[in-house]
């Protein structure tokens, strides 16, 4: 046989020749996965994910899947690089702005051949680089009327629900705007269910009369920890506004309650505003009948708070839900569902009354973890669920993998396509433990801290006491106190210090 012939027939066996599969990224912003009903968890049957989950029916669901740095914009970074923040230069909110002239994996499929775009929440402070087209929410964005701003510069203002609207411009931009000739990276980044939660008004009755179950830990002392967790400003009971969170028509004279007025009722037509207050009147009239009473004491109040935070969270995630099968339903219609990657995932988890909790930062359990599911035809096989232990900066190496592109030396995260196509198994020589890294905000007044996760211990560092704290999952997964101090735990401490110096040498951490 001749030699051109042979290897012809050997691309054909491996495959090689087929078109690089599309991508469709859907992220959204603060989604708990005890809200996504395929992780299971105590929303499962009240507030079910039916389209989220049909993403882990027909792909792979990872059960350990973690950031890097557990708020928006370095999570976002270390995905577009692949790098923790301490290496794309963005390790918080407050003060760091995305350098965009770095190497992202938008940027490396496009030299690949892709047509890449990005539509929604961004909230990197420098505009993107490295799409075709863009049309982002300025900074945090809104969920009633939302403004975005586009690539000639210009802010306008969409009418309408915010997780409705980024789906019609994605949508549109798949079915009219995109080059058909192309493989395509589609980056459709929704804001909810960030902070404020407003629901889409055909959801204002949803819940509306179910009892909505509270985690063991919603009245956490804090005990057993380090003094530094109650410092926090992140209760569900002393750091939940009246407006602003609770979404109350006026400010109680009642002191319990943070003063910050709403913005988003605000952005609403009177009428629309009106119909907004009357679908919460009764309940408000009888909070306030119960303040005037006296009949609300703190554990009392707290519930009330808890089960209004929780309602319009889970309200929000309804709307992200359909939104999430709106995309889907496009993709199997349109015939692209055969060689098209979907994946679902969120910037960061989020704590729903864990520990007292609204917020995340943290690197405990609910805030560390992020929704992980994929689906993509013929390697994935459906329904498999990964305890491998991955990481957000291995979203960059996996996607340049899929499409047939050199995954560059400097990229820190590791392709999860030995993963998958081992049907969830975790491949030999893979990491036993991620590493992480919190370095403070004013807002919320976290401490900075950084540590490890691997498949049954925790352990952190807070940096500025270099206080550590060490958990067992499996004996305590609702971290509730810190074993590094037993002396039967001295040995298994030293072994983890001796993990977190191997990991922060491996990953370059100044
Ligand atoms: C805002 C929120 C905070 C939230 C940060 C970061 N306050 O500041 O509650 O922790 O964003 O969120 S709010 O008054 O705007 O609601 S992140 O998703 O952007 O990291
Ligand atoms: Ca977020």
């Amino acid at each position: 046989m001749k030699p051109r012939l042979l290897l012809f027939l050997l691309l054909s066996v491996l495959n090689t020749s087929a078109a690089p599969p599309n991508i469709v990224f859907l992220f959204s912003d603060d989604h708990a996965l005890q809200s996504i009903s395929a992780y299971g968890g105590r929303f499962k049957d009240i507030a079910p994910t039916p389209n989220i989950d049909r993403i882990a029916a027909k792909g792979a669901l990872f059960e350990r899947s973690y950031c890097t740095n557990s708020i928006c914009g370095p999570s976002r970074a270390s995905i577009l690089t692949g790098k923790h923040s301490h290496l794309n230069g963005f390790r918080n909110n407050d003060t760091d702005k995305f350098d965009g002239s770095q190497q992202t994996f938008p940027k490396l499929l496009r030299q690949a051949g892709y047509t890449t775009a990005l539509i929604g929440k961004w909230h990197l402070v420098t505009r993107p680089t490295g799409f075709d087209h863009w049309e982002i929410l300025p900074g945090q964005g809104n969920y009633v009327h939302p403004d975005f701003m586009t690539m000639d510069g210009k802010t306008t203002r969409s009418s309408g629900y915010c997780t409705d609207v980024i789906t019609d411009k994605a949508l549109d931009w798949l079915r009219q705007q995109r080059p058909k000739d192309k493989p395509f990276l589609l980056m459709c980044q929704h804001k909810a269910p960030h902070r404020n939660w407003v629901p889409a008004p055909r959801h204002y009755g949803l819940f509306k009369n179910v009892e909505m179950p509270e985690p063991p830990t919603l009245f956490d002392d804090y005990a057993g920890r380090s003094s530094l967790l109650a410092t926090q400003q992140m209760t569900i009971a002393r750091h939940f506004a009246w407006g602003h969170d609770m979404l109350l028509p006026e400010k109680p004279t009642d002191p319990r309650f943070l003063d910050m007025p709403d913005g988003e009722t605000r952005r609403m037509m009177p009428e629309e505003r009106k119909a907004f207050f009357a679908a919460y009147e009764d309940e408000n009239t009888r909070l306030a009948t119960a303040l005037k009473e006296g009949t609300m004491d703190e554990q009392a109040l707290t519930r009330w708070k808890y089960r209004r935070y929780i309602t319009n969270y889970l309200r929000c995630v309804r709307a992200l839900d359909e939104n999430i099968g709106r995309m889907l339903d496009y993709i199997e219609e349109a015939g692209l569902a055969e060689n098209t990657i979907v994946i679902y995932s969120s910037d960061q988890g989020f704590y729903l009354g864990e520990h007292g909790w609204y917020d995340k930062r943290w690197i405990f359990e609910e805030s560390l973890s992020m929704p992980f599911l994929i689906r993509w035809p013929g390697v994935v096989k459906p329904g498999t669920r990964s305890k491998a232990i991955i990481q957000n900066i291995d979203y960059a190496p996996t996607l340049l993998e899929a499409a047939g592109a050199a995954i560059p030396e400097d990229i820190q995260g590791r392709s999860l396509v030995p993963v998958l196509r081992n049907e969830g198994r975790t491949p030999d020589a893979w990491r036993d433990a991620v590493y992480y890294a919190y370095y403070g905000e004013k807002t919320h007044n976290v401490p900075p801290h950084d540590g490890i996760r691997t498949s049954r211990y925790k352990l952190f560092r807070f940096t500025g006491t270099g206080e550590w704290q060490l958990f067992d999952l499996e004996k305590d997964p609702q971290e509730m106190r810190s074993i590094h101090a037993d002396p039967e735990n001295a040995a298994l401490l030293e072994e983890l210090k001796g993990v977190y110096q191997k990991l922060r040498t491996q990953y370059q951490v100044p």
